[in-house]
């Protein structure tokens, strides 16, 4: 799959299913993986309208402890070779690990998801040999700390210097331009008040020219804004999110709730159209 762009502007905004494999997602309570369970919800996410399948193995929730290169290997490799076996969709590796990365392509992932934008040492020249498309997303410092009082002068603008700087960097290394996506990263080093930015001038991320990945599902800003709303109450919020990123201009929203953003963006479209 060499190239992975958006539909045509007036279309949908590509739908991108999100698939943790970590034991708080898909166990008993213990170590152990239910990977058939993981497998099951990806195809279910398809049969939902789904056009990726977004496969990760370390939580990048703030707070979240790092994970074993060999760890996220066990959990995530064998949910990729099932769901390649089942399906010809898109699948798309979570991962900032060069190494993961890598293992995953060759197991049958499509696009390479790095929340690290290819800062770790060999991520670069990995994936101008992989060819596959990746996605450079911003986040400041490490997901353990980095809701520790972030500062920006002016996020909007650091965001898109920092992705503008990736994607060249990424070229000068070989990476094809047409490979290249960019994310502002939502939640990711960031206050409520620098999500609202970022989310109200979305269209200036756009306008840098690459194909947008927008994530916001179930993010904590939601509880911020509706007080104390736990995680599996933030659809309305991931909605809004979602359709705030339709409006903009992004070429993929990854999501929890894959069936009602299809049906939210399938309404915005036929709003927008004036026509079903
Ligand atoms: C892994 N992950 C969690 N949230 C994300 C987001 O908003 N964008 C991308 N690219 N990855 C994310």
């Amino acid at each position: 799959m060499p190239h992975f762009r958006p539909r045509r502007k007036t279309d949908l905004p590509f739908v991108m299913g999100v698939l943790n494999v970590t034991p708080d997602s898909f166990s008993d309570g213990g170590a152990f993986i239910d990977q058939a369970a993981a497998v099951e919800r990806g195809l279910e996410m398809l049969r939902n309208g789904a056009d990726v399948i977004d496969i990760g193995g370390e939580s990048t929730r703030p707070g979240a402890e790092p994970v074993p290169v060999e760890e996220e290997l066990r959990r995530v490799i064998p949910v990729i070779k099932s769901l390649r076996e089942q399906s010809a969709a898109r699948l798309s590796i979570d991962t900032f690990k060069p190494e993961v990365a890598r293992a995953a392509v060759e197991a049958g992932a499509d696009i390479w998801n790095d929340v690290r934008a290819l800062q770790e040492p060999g991520a670069l020249e990995l994936a101008a040999e992989l060819g596959v498309p990746v996605i450079l997303m911003h986040m400041s410092g490490k997901p353990k700390t980095m809701q520790d009082r972030p500062e920006y002068e002016d996020v909007v603008g650091q965001v898109c210097d920092f992705l503008t700087e990736r994607a060249d960097i990424a070229m000068g290394a070989g990476v094809d331009v047409n490979s290249i996506w960019l994310d502002p990263g939502i939640g990711f080093g960031k206050t409520l008040d620098h999500n609202l930015a970022l989310m109200r001038d979305l269209d200036q991320v756009i306008k840098l020219g690459y194909p947008v990945l927008f994530g916001a599902s179930r993010k904590r800003f939601i509880a911020a804004i509706d007080e104390g709303a736990d995680e599996m109450e933030r659809l309305g919020g991931s909605l809004a999110a979602a359709m705030r990123a339709g409006q903009a201009g992004a070429a993929m929203v990854r999501v929890h709730d894959v069936r009602m953003t299809v049906q939210a963006l399938k309404v915005q479209a036929a709003i927008r159209r004036g026509s079903a």
